[in-house]
């Protein structure tokens, strides 16, 4: 009917947030204002993003490579960018730590300061912007601790459980938000007409097990043997379909909606991986563990690794509970053996 249409055009994100935490207190308010934030980055980058082959200067490389070793595409700088714009002036943050830069972005002084640190990677998978397909922007949101006054930020170096909220956005064929405050994970769908994220499904629950396994079987011969066999294992299983775009967002919303396994393991190059904990794995691993799933880096659960650093990577197993647990299985195996 058509309240029932008005109603659900309602159910906007910030909304959302206060209805969540039943409360409109400091703490909630600021929730539900860095929660706008994100959104508002999110429609600024997805307006790009839909115009990216007809605009000048936001396809291809910059030429600099970012503390990654990465080489930097212009639409990475753009997303970086537009975080710290939305952020500067909000009075809600002291610091910004993204993929794209070596150490946070202190807030300056001439500008209002808050007590919570934005954790980000402004776009994930950026190396499909030219190829049209989805790419995301991943974060995650920390309470300042201390006053970090030799700005080495080392506050930051603690456990995923210290987020207070974490989500990602999807740029597909919609633009979808999907966020938890560790009350169950919700997706929001972003509305261009009205230029606002609704909701969409409240409270998400991911299959127990599912038939999709989602890794780069480029590197079959650098893993350890264990992810090898099990991925042999999963060959001879009926029903299993591999699928990977090579974009983490997009990978990890398909097993959130569809149940399944995704994989980053180590490689011989890369022992830790190649995702990175504080803004790629922990953000996601607190959405998956609110929507009844399981991460782990293979012998430890994600949300209790403490980093050594800003860009620490680690192995990423991620998906439905028997499907992690089946890989996990594979690995205490070999190390029983060994
Ligand atoms: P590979 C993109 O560069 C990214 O960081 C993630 O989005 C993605 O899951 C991964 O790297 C893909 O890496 O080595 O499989 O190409």
């Amino acid at each position: 009917t058509h309240e029932q249409t008005l109603d659900r055009d309602c159910r906007t994100l910030s909304r959302h947030v206060l209805q969540q935490l039943q409360s409109f207190d400091a703490a909630a308010q600021d929730l539900s204002a860095l929660m706008n934030r994100i959104a508002l980055a999110g429609k600024l980058i997805a307006r790009r993003l839909s115009r990216a082959g007809l605009m000048e200067g936001v396809l291809g490389f910059t030429g600099a490579v970012n503390v990654q070793g990465e080489d930097v595409k212009k639409m990475d700088l753009y997303a970086n960018e537009v975080f710290i714009s939305v952020f500067k002036q909000s009075g809600l943050v002291c610091r910004l730590a993204s993929e794209e830069m070596a150490t946070p972005y202190y807030i300056p002084e001439n500008c209002p300061i808050g007590r919570y640190t934005l954790l980000y990677d402004p776009l994930d998978g950026s190396s499909n912007v030219d190829i049209n397909l989805n790419v995301g922007s991943i974060f995650a949101i920390r309470q300042q601790e201390g006053n970090d006054l030799d700005g080495n930020a080392a506050d930051l170096l603690q456990n995923g459980h210290k987020q207070i909220a974490a989500g990602y956005i999807l740029y597909g064929p919609s633009t979808m938000l999907v966020y938890s405050i560790g009350k169950g994970t919700h997706v929001f769908v972003l509305d261009p007409s009205l230029g606002e994220f609704i909701l969409a499904i409240e409270n998400l629950q991911m299959p127990a097990s599912g038939s999709i396994y989602s890794v780069n079987e480029g590197n079959f011969w650098a893993w350890d043997e264990s992810i090898r066999n099990y991925v042999r294992h999963v060959h001879r299983q009926p029903g299993y379909s591999a699928r990977y775009s090579g974009a983490l967002v997009g990978d990890i919303h398909r097993i959130l909606m569809q149940g399944g396994v995704f994989l980053y393991p180590g490689t011989q190059k890369n022992p830790e991986g190649k995702l990175r904990l504080l803004y790629e794995s922990a953000p996601i691993a607190f959405l998956v563990e609110q929507a009844g799933g399981k991460a782990s880096n293979g012998t430890q659960p994600l949300l209790d690794i403490v980093p050594n650093h800003l860009h620490m990577r680690t192995p990423l197993i991620i998906g439905s509970q028997q499907n992690v647990e089946l890989v996990e299985s594979f690995i205490q195996q070999a190390d029983a053996n060994t």
